[in-house]
This record gives C-alpha cells, structure tokens and sequence, in this order.
C-alpha cells in the first residue's frame, strides 16, 4: 500500500478538531470485566456490545466525539439491530479507531517492568482493520515508576524505556505506510508514591526517547496524535500538585520534548478522577496558544459515570447516555479552556 499523507494528516487533524475529543473504548477483555465487576453487571459479548452500543448512540457523539478506539472484539460486532458498531460510530460523524497492541508481558532481567508486544504481523492486520473502517490505531507501552531506586535497579530502567520506545515507533511506522494514523501512547502510571517533578523527570525522558526513535523509523508527525499522561504526583504520594502546578509543569514539559509538527495531543486520564481530569485539561489549554491542539483520549475519565448509571439495566440506558453526554461535554468544553467548575452542577 502506498501512504498517503495528506489523507493521514487529515484525519489527524480531525482526530483533534476544536472542541471534540477521543474516547477510548478499548479495554481488553480482563479489563472491561473488572469494570464491569464493579457495577455487578456480568461481561459477555451481548453485554459488552448492549454498554458500548449505548454510548455510540448517545447524541455528543456528533459534537464531542471525534473518534472512538475500539477492541477487536467491537470493531467486528454488530448493534442489536443488526447495524455494524462501525457504522453507528461513522453515522455520528466520528472516526473509528483500533487499539492494535496485545498487551504487556515481563521484560526480561527488568523485574516487575514490561514490554507492550504485537508487532509481529501487525502490517497485515493494519491492512484487515483498514478494511473493517479503522483510520486510527492505538498502541500503549507502560513505564512505572519507582522512586528511590538508583542505580542498576532504576525503574523505569534504561532497558524499559529504550525497548518500549523503539516498539512504539515500528509501529507508528507500519501504521502509517498502512495509512492509518498512530496514536502514540507512552503512559508512565500514576500509581506510585512519587512527586510530580519525579513525573516530570521520567516522562522528559521518555518522550524524548519516543521522538527519537519515531525520527529514526521516519515516521510522519503530522500524520500522527501522541497520547500522554500529564506531569502529576503518584496517587500514593503525600505531596499532591494542585490543579495550576499539573497544568503548567505539563505544558513546560510538552513544549520541550513534543515538535510543533505532531498534529496534536490527546491526554489518557490515568487513573484520575472525572473532574480531575477535565480540570487539568482546561487549565492547560487557558495557558495557550499552545503549539499543538491539547484534547482528551479518555477511558475512566469519560466512563466511570455512564457505567454507573447504567448499571447493565435497559431502563437505565437514558440515564447512561446523559452522563456519557454530561462528560464529553464537559471535557469537550476544556479542550478550549471554556469549562469551569459551576458548568458540573449545571446537568
Ligand atoms: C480504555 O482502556 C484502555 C485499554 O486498556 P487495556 O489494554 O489494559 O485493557 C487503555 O489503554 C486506555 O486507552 C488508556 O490508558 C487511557 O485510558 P484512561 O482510563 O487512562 O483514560
């Protein structure tokens, strides 16, 4: 196949439009029965497709959403209509996407780190996903921290961070010579005890590790959207930034390691709360201009709420929908610094 690029960049582009958004609905199967564990609902192919066809049909998908990352699973699963999951995403106006990584296994001699796989045979099925309708695709390697430990045990270890780095960019690269656009996604996990300024060490590192390795597998900037994590303390870490210190420390950050070339920036939550999350993104984009457009790629952030709501009950799918809607616009509305805290009360 030939790349197209201007075809890629425009659907970057679009991928980060004003005001709009992605939502990751690309939770593996453990990770959807965990979420669905926690509202007692049952995981099974009826009510995994009954849950992600609710939010697809929800109305902000035309105005908030301007792509949704899918799992295999879903990228292949029909509405109970009958209509293609696909398809109702595409009626909405928005773009649908696929995460393409399989996971992360033990890195070896790196203790407890991990190296995201799936890159062996990943062209053909780039070219599979190409023809179910994905423009975009999602890869994410994950780097934890470990604060403290110097040395030969260092975590994240040069050998975790290079491994990963260089995996996350073969496959930018196959995405794109498939012209499928990459998301880029290093997450370092927010699970810790470490401060944000140790945040802010290690993801300087990584992305410049991450730019690097895309410059040497030529992959396109334009053509592509990276998904950070923000610069932010360790949930377990007693010193908390606040919401102005974790807005400009990332914006610092972004503006030394992301070139203005990248199409744009699409944050993952981490583990962050609802508002947490939408406020960070608001105050960052108050801070601009800002070199590239600065959105949401939200999984918990964006579903925590509609999950609740619906709980797995048909008669609750309104009640879903309008907390799905309440959040894609909330979130919406700080990809342009437009939110504030009274917009949350106003549902
Ligand atoms: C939606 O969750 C995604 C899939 O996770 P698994 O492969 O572990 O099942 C996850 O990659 C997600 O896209 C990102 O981490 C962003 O989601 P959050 O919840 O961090 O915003």
């Amino acid at each position: 196949m030939t790349m197209d690029l201007d075809a890629l960049a425009l659907v970057a582009k679009k991928m980060v439009a004003r005001g709009k958004g992605l939502l990751a609905a690309d939770e593996s199967a453990g990770t959807i029965k965990k979420r669905f564990d926690a509202i007692n609902v049952e995981s099974t192919e009826d009510t995994r497709r009954d849950y992600r066809e609710m939010m697809f049909r929800t109305d902000c998908m035309k105005d908030r959403i301007s792509g949704v990352i899918l799992y295999d699973e879903t990228i292949r699963q029909n509405a109970k209509d009958g209509t293609p999951l696909v398809k109702l995403i595409e009626q909405a106006g928005s773009i649908p996407g696929i995460k393409v990584d399989k996971g992360v296994k033990p890195l070896p001699f790196c203790g407890d780190e991990t190296i995201t796989e799936g890159l062996d045979g990943l062209g053909e099925r780039l070219a599979e996903y190409y023809k179910l309708g994905a423009r975009f695709a999602k890869w994410r390697a994950v780097i934890d921290i470990v604060p403290g430990s110097l040395g030969a045990s260092q975590v994240p270890s040069y050998t975790a961070v290079r491994t990963n780095s260089h995996a996350l960019a073969r496959y930018a690269a196959l995405c794109q010579e498939n012209n499928i656009v990459p998301i880029v996604e290093p997450e370092i996990l927010m699970d810790g005890a470490h401060d944000i300024d140790t945040c802010f060490a290690v993801t300087q590192w990584v992305l410049k590790t991450v730019f690097e390795d895309l410059y040497y597998q030529r992959v396109k900037l334009e053509g592509m959207v990276l998904k950070p994590n923000m610069a932010i303390a360790g949930k377990k870490s007693p010193k908390q930034a606040g919401v102005q210190e974790v807005a400009e420390k990332t914006v610092k950050l972004l503006k030394e390691c992301v070139p203005p070339a990248v199409a744009g920036i699409a944050f993952l939550s981490g583990g962050q709360s609802d508002v947490e999350a939408t406020a960070h993104l608001d105050a960052m984009n108050k801070l601009g201009p800002l070199p590239w457009p600065l959105t949401f790629s939200y999984g918990r952030a964006l579903q925590a709420a509609p999950q609740k709501a619906w709980s797995g009950k048909v008669e609750n799918v309104a009640a879903g929908q309008k907390a799905f809607a309440h959040r894609a616009k909330m979130n919406g509305l700080a990809s342009t610094g437009e939110w504030s805290a009274a917009q949350e009360k106003a549902v």
